[in-house]
């Protein structure tokens, strides 16, 4: 009997659908931060497999969702590429920023890169035996874009600016970063695989401050080449898209990636997206996450009426984004009793 997300994945309509969250495994929990605590700090987790298995199975264990997540940060990538991380207390991942063409130039090859993030696959290994029968589990990167931004700005940003401005001045060195940063992620995503990740998710957040044809070329075209390529090496292992902001532009995102599911934030309407984007295959999502923090009867009908939206198609229940520090986890009991009855 293959697990209910894979089914999903592969387009089937089930009448229950396989619900999980992004950030499942995250500050909301107190499991979560006692482990965080016990690691020292974020990248100590990451890079520490033993504790990286016990956060991406804590969730499960709380919840019984229907797939775990890999416990990792879309940042390893430019750290394992070259570019110093390190995370600030209480604000967030900051990288030296690499612009400069030499920089560029001395970044590490992507059988490298591959090499260097091996405590990520040890991870998966130990979760995989670990989950119950019916739970997925899923492997991640970050899109080539949103990867980019960060390694231009060395920060988040709420506009992207930066990394707009390298693309518009300087196209054939923004190319030559984009280049790298998709390489390592297509051998990224084969280790995972390799060590049992049965779906990847691509995470492209900022995606929605592309311009339309900047998006086809920096958002979809790099998506694409990952996409095919860990289809020619993996023909079976499903990948899900998460084109972030997108909007209208979600409509066709399925056929023009390769992806087998796209993930639609909570700026798209679930009956928007059911006619628009469903009909070319599994799509996830959306709830606001902000309903995790209120919860209330909200809660409860929203969830409803997303299932309901989707219920004509393949769904996989999911957030709009994150789940953020201050919701309840109670709440996430709420949504779970809304979705399964
Ligand atoms: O304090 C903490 O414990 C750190 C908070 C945290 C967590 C729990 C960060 C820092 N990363 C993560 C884990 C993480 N990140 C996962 C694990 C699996 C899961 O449970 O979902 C995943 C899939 C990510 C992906 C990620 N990291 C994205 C893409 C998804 C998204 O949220 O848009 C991005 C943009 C990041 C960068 C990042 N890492 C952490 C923060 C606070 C940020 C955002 C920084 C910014 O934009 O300013």
């Amino acid at each position: 009997m293959t697990k209910p997300l894979l089914r999903a994945l592969a387009g089937e309509t089930l009448p229950t659908p396989p619900v999980w969250m992004m950030r499942q495994a995250g500050r909301y929990l107190p499991e979560y931060k006692a482990t965080r605590a016990q690691a020292g700090d974020f990248l100590s987790l990451c890079y520490n497999p033993e504790l990286a298995a016990e956060v991406t199975l804590q969730p499960i264990r709380r919840y019984d969702f229907d797939a775990a997540i890999l416990f990792a940060d879309i940042l390893l990538v430019p750290q394992a590429l070259g570019a110093e991380l390190w995370f600030v207390t209480g604000e967030g991942p900051r990288l030296a920023p690499v612009t400069e063409p030499a920089q560029i130039e001395a970044l590490r090859p992507a059988a490298e890169v591959r090499e260097r993030l091996s405590p990520i696959y040890e991870t998966l290994r130990l979760v995989g035996p670990a989950l119950p029968a019916q739970t997925a589990l899923i492997g991640f990167a970050g899109a080539p874009w949103t990867v980019a931004t960060y390694m231009i700005a060395g920060r988040g940003t709420p506009d992207q600016g930066p990394a707009h401005e390298m693309r518009e001045k300087a196209p054939e060195l923004f190319d030559a970063l984009m280049e790298r940063i998709t390489d390592a992620t297509i051998e990224y995503l084969d280790a995972q695989i390799e060590a049992g990740a049965e779906t990847v998710k691509i995470f492209d957040s900022w995606a929605g401050s592309l311009p339309a044809d900047a998006f086809a070329r920096y958002s979809i075209a790099p998506i694409r080449r990952i996409i095919a390529e860990l289809k020619a090496r993996h023909p079976g292992v499903p990948v899900i898209a998460f084109p972030r902001g997108a909007g209208a532009a979600y409509e066709g995102i399925a056929h023009a990636t390769g992806a087998d599911c796209i993930a639609l934030d909570q700026f798209v309407t679930a009956e928007w997206a059911a006619e628009h984007v469903q009909r070319d295959g599994c799509v996830q999502g959306n709830l606001d996450p902000a309903h995790l923090v209120s919860g209330g009867p909200e809660l409860e009908t929203e969830t409803r009426r997303i299932k309901a939206a989707f219920a004509g198609g393949p769904h996989v229940f999911n957030l709009g984004h994150g789940i953020t520090p201050d919701a309840d986890p109670d709440n996430v009991h709420r949504m779970l009793a809304a979705i399964r009855g």
